[in-house]
Protein backbone atom coordinates (compact mmCIF):
# COMPACT_ATOMS: atom_id res chain seq x y z
CA UNK A 1 0.00 0.00 0.00
CA UNK A 2 1.45 3.71 -0.84
CA UNK A 3 2.04 5.94 1.80
CA UNK A 4 3.08 9.08 2.66
CA UNK A 5 3.67 8.81 6.15
CA UNK A 6 7.67 9.68 6.87
CA UNK A 7 9.11 5.91 7.71
CA UNK A 8 10.90 5.89 11.24
CA UNK A 9 13.57 3.51 9.76
CA UNK A 10 14.91 2.93 6.25
CA UNK A 11 17.23 0.74 4.86
CA UNK A 12 20.91 0.70 5.09
CA UNK A 13 22.69 1.19 1.40
CA UNK A 14 26.23 1.40 -0.14
CA UNK A 15 28.11 0.10 2.12
CA UNK A 16 30.40 -2.34 0.26
CA UNK A 17 31.81 -6.05 1.32
CA UNK A 18 35.63 -6.12 0.68
CA UNK A 19 38.14 -9.34 0.67
CA UNK A 20 40.56 -9.55 3.14
CA UNK A 21 43.03 -8.62 0.30
CA UNK A 22 41.17 -5.58 -0.52
CA UNK A 23 40.63 -4.89 3.16
CA UNK A 24 44.16 -4.15 3.79
CA UNK A 25 44.98 -3.17 0.46
CA UNK A 26 42.47 -0.01 0.27
CA UNK A 27 43.18 0.26 4.13
CA UNK A 28 46.91 0.26 3.28
CA UNK A 29 46.55 3.27 0.15
CA UNK A 30 44.22 5.65 2.47
CA UNK A 31 46.65 5.36 4.83
CA UNK A 32 49.30 6.34 2.47
CA UNK A 33 46.92 9.01 0.90
CA UNK A 34 46.56 10.83 4.30
CA UNK A 35 50.17 10.19 5.92
CA UNK A 36 50.71 12.68 3.23
CA UNK A 37 49.06 15.51 4.52
CA UNK A 38 51.01 18.04 6.43
CA UNK A 39 49.92 21.16 8.17
CA UNK A 40 50.90 23.96 5.64
CA UNK A 41 51.81 27.25 6.93
CA UNK A 42 53.25 29.08 3.42
CA UNK A 43 50.23 28.85 1.01
CA UNK A 44 49.88 30.30 -2.45
CA UNK A 45 46.78 32.51 -3.23
CA UNK A 46 46.04 30.37 -6.43
CA UNK A 47 42.25 30.27 -6.68
CA UNK A 48 40.25 27.05 -6.29
CA UNK A 49 36.51 26.53 -7.41
CA UNK A 50 34.38 27.57 -4.75
CA UNK A 51 31.81 24.20 -5.53
CA UNK A 52 35.12 21.84 -3.96
CA UNK A 53 35.17 23.77 -0.70
CA UNK A 54 31.44 23.77 -0.75
CA UNK A 55 31.86 19.59 -1.34
CA UNK A 56 34.43 19.58 1.31
CA UNK A 57 31.97 21.13 3.86
CA UNK A 58 29.20 19.32 2.56
CA UNK A 59 31.33 16.49 3.43
CA UNK A 60 32.19 17.55 6.74
CA UNK A 61 28.88 17.61 7.76
CA UNK A 62 28.49 14.18 7.34
CA UNK A 63 29.86 13.62 10.83
CA UNK A 64 28.04 11.73 13.23
CA UNK A 65 26.78 13.89 16.54
CA UNK A 66 25.26 14.00 19.59
CA UNK A 67 21.48 12.74 19.02
CA UNK A 68 21.66 13.77 15.60
CA UNK A 69 22.04 17.65 16.47
CA UNK A 70 24.54 18.58 13.75
CA UNK A 71 25.87 21.48 16.05
CA UNK A 72 28.14 23.02 13.56
CA UNK A 73 28.32 26.27 11.73
CA UNK A 74 30.30 26.72 8.65
CA UNK A 75 31.36 30.28 8.03
CA UNK A 76 33.52 30.09 4.64
CA UNK A 77 35.55 33.20 4.04
CA UNK A 78 36.62 34.14 0.39
CA UNK A 79 36.54 38.31 0.81
CA UNK A 80 40.01 40.05 0.99
CA UNK A 81 38.32 42.80 3.13
CA UNK A 82 37.30 39.77 5.50
CA UNK A 83 40.21 37.96 5.46
CA UNK A 84 42.23 41.30 6.28
CA UNK A 85 39.86 41.93 9.57
CA UNK A 86 40.62 38.65 10.53
CA UNK A 87 44.43 39.05 10.11
CA UNK A 88 44.80 41.70 12.14
CA UNK A 89 42.52 40.77 14.77
CA UNK A 90 44.60 37.35 15.31
CA UNK A 91 47.60 39.19 15.18
CA UNK A 92 46.91 41.51 17.98
CA UNK A 93 46.44 37.94 19.68
CA UNK A 94 49.66 35.86 18.54
CA UNK A 95 51.15 39.44 19.66
CA UNK A 96 50.20 39.05 23.24
CA UNK A 97 50.98 35.00 23.07
CA UNK A 98 54.38 35.09 21.78
CA UNK A 99 55.28 38.18 23.60
CA UNK A 100 54.01 37.47 27.22
CA UNK A 101 50.99 34.99 27.49
CA UNK A 102 52.78 31.81 26.23
CA UNK A 103 55.18 29.95 29.03
CA UNK A 104 58.46 29.49 27.90
CA UNK A 105 58.01 25.71 27.60
CA UNK A 106 54.79 26.24 25.77
CA UNK A 107 57.39 28.15 23.23
CA UNK A 108 59.53 25.94 23.81
CA UNK A 109 57.47 23.55 21.89
CA UNK A 110 56.44 25.28 19.61
CA UNK A 111 59.96 26.08 18.07
CA UNK A 112 60.37 23.23 15.81
CA UNK A 113 57.26 24.29 14.05
CA UNK A 114 58.88 27.95 13.34
CA UNK A 115 55.51 29.86 14.15
CA UNK A 116 55.60 33.35 15.22
CA UNK A 117 52.99 36.06 15.97
CA UNK A 118 52.98 37.15 11.82
CA UNK A 119 50.26 35.23 10.05
CA UNK A 120 50.13 36.49 6.26
CA UNK A 121 48.54 33.08 5.33
CA UNK A 122 45.59 34.66 6.60
CA UNK A 123 45.57 36.62 3.66
CA UNK A 124 47.44 35.19 1.22
CA UNK A 125 45.42 31.62 0.88
CA UNK A 126 41.85 31.46 -1.52
CA UNK A 127 40.04 30.79 1.86
CA UNK A 128 39.43 30.24 5.25
CA UNK A 129 36.78 28.77 6.86
CA UNK A 130 35.81 29.21 10.92
CA UNK A 131 33.93 26.34 12.18
CA UNK A 132 31.79 27.17 14.79
CA UNK A 133 30.58 25.13 17.63
CA UNK A 134 26.61 25.20 18.40
CA UNK A 135 26.43 24.91 21.81
CA UNK A 136 22.30 25.42 22.04
CA UNK A 137 19.69 26.53 20.37
CA UNK A 138 16.94 29.06 21.02
CA UNK A 139 13.29 27.51 20.36
CA UNK A 140 10.92 30.02 19.40
CA UNK A 141 9.50 30.30 22.70
CA UNK A 142 12.79 32.07 23.75
CA UNK A 143 13.88 28.73 25.54
CA UNK A 144 17.19 27.46 25.01
CA UNK A 145 17.56 23.51 23.70
CA UNK A 146 20.45 21.66 24.50
CA UNK A 147 22.34 20.05 22.18
CA UNK A 148 25.20 17.39 22.98
CA UNK A 149 28.95 16.36 23.16
CA UNK A 150 29.05 19.31 21.10
CA UNK A 151 33.22 19.37 20.99
CA UNK A 152 33.15 16.00 20.01
CA UNK A 153 30.91 16.47 16.89
CA UNK A 154 32.42 19.63 15.70
CA UNK A 155 36.03 17.99 16.19
CA UNK A 156 35.00 15.07 13.97
CA UNK A 157 32.96 16.99 11.51
CA UNK A 158 36.65 19.51 11.23
CA UNK A 159 38.48 16.07 10.97
CA UNK A 160 36.61 14.76 7.93
CA UNK A 161 36.73 18.41 6.43
CA UNK A 162 40.76 18.15 6.58
CA UNK A 163 40.44 14.76 5.13
CA UNK A 164 37.99 15.97 2.52
CA UNK A 165 40.14 18.92 1.63
CA UNK A 166 43.61 16.58 1.48
CA UNK A 167 41.26 14.13 -0.82
CA UNK A 168 41.68 16.88 -3.09
CA UNK A 169 45.25 17.91 -2.79
CA UNK A 170 44.38 21.12 -1.16
CA UNK A 171 46.29 21.91 2.11
CA UNK A 172 45.08 23.09 5.04
CA UNK A 173 46.15 24.95 8.42
CA UNK A 174 44.24 24.49 11.49
CA UNK A 175 44.55 28.09 13.42
CA UNK A 176 43.80 28.58 16.50
CA UNK A 177 44.34 31.93 17.96
CA UNK A 178 43.56 32.39 21.47
CA UNK A 179 40.83 33.23 22.39
CA UNK A 180 38.94 33.13 19.40
CA UNK A 181 35.77 35.53 20.17
CA UNK A 182 37.47 38.10 17.42
CA UNK A 183 35.65 35.29 14.92
CA UNK A 184 32.31 35.25 16.24
CA UNK A 185 31.88 39.10 16.08
CA UNK A 186 33.76 39.69 12.52
CA UNK A 187 31.82 37.25 11.22
CA UNK A 188 28.40 37.98 13.13
CA UNK A 189 27.65 34.68 14.38
CA UNK A 190 25.33 34.39 17.04
CA UNK A 191 25.54 33.86 21.16
CA UNK A 192 24.79 30.37 21.10
CA UNK A 193 27.76 29.56 18.53
CA UNK A 194 31.32 29.45 19.50
CA UNK A 195 34.18 29.61 17.27
CA UNK A 196 36.24 26.24 17.31
CA UNK A 197 38.30 25.97 14.65
CA UNK A 198 40.00 28.28 11.89
CA UNK A 199 41.10 26.31 8.96
CA UNK A 200 43.36 28.50 6.16
CA UNK A 201 42.98 26.42 3.16
CA UNK A 202 44.44 26.83 -0.64
CA UNK A 203 47.45 25.38 -2.44
CA UNK A 204 50.72 25.09 -1.15
CA UNK A 205 53.13 27.60 -1.87
CA UNK A 206 55.29 25.96 -4.47
CA UNK A 207 58.63 24.85 -2.69
CA UNK A 208 56.70 25.04 0.67
CA UNK A 209 59.04 23.24 3.04
CA UNK A 210 57.18 21.62 6.16
CA UNK A 211 59.04 21.20 9.71
CA UNK A 212 61.24 17.37 9.41
CA UNK A 213 58.49 15.95 12.53
CA UNK A 214 57.60 12.55 12.97
CA UNK A 215 54.15 10.77 13.05
CA UNK A 216 54.40 8.10 16.37
CA UNK A 217 54.72 4.46 15.63
CA UNK A 218 51.62 2.68 15.66
CA UNK A 219 52.86 0.43 18.20
CA UNK A 220 53.19 3.92 20.72
CA UNK A 221 49.81 4.76 19.86
CA UNK A 222 48.09 1.82 19.76
CA UNK A 223 47.19 -0.79 22.51
CA UNK A 224 45.24 -4.37 21.32
CA UNK A 225 43.55 -7.00 23.91
N1 LIG B 1 48.14 29.89 18.17
C1 LIG B 1 49.56 30.16 18.01
C2 LIG B 1 50.42 29.18 18.75
C3 LIG B 1 50.35 27.76 18.38
C4 LIG B 1 49.92 26.84 19.33
C5 LIG B 1 49.92 25.51 19.05
I1 LIG B 1 49.41 24.19 20.49
C6 LIG B 1 50.33 25.05 17.77
O1 LIG B 1 50.33 23.69 17.50
C7 LIG B 1 50.76 25.95 16.83
C8 LIG B 1 50.75 27.33 17.15
C9 LIG B 1 49.93 30.23 16.51
O2 LIG B 1 49.11 29.87 15.68
O3 LIG B 1 51.04 30.64 16.20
Amino acid sequence: MLSNKKEKYIPLNNYPKYSDNQLVKISDMFFDKMNSRRSVRTFSSESIKIEAIKNAIKTASTAPSGANKQPWHFVLIKDPKVKKQIRIAAEKEEKKFYSNKAPKSWLNDLEQLGTNKNKPFLEIAPYLIVVFEEKYKTNRKGEKEKNYYTKESVGIASGILLTALHNIGIATLTHTPSPMSFLSEILNRPKNETPFLLVVVGYPEIETLVPNIKRKELDKILTVY
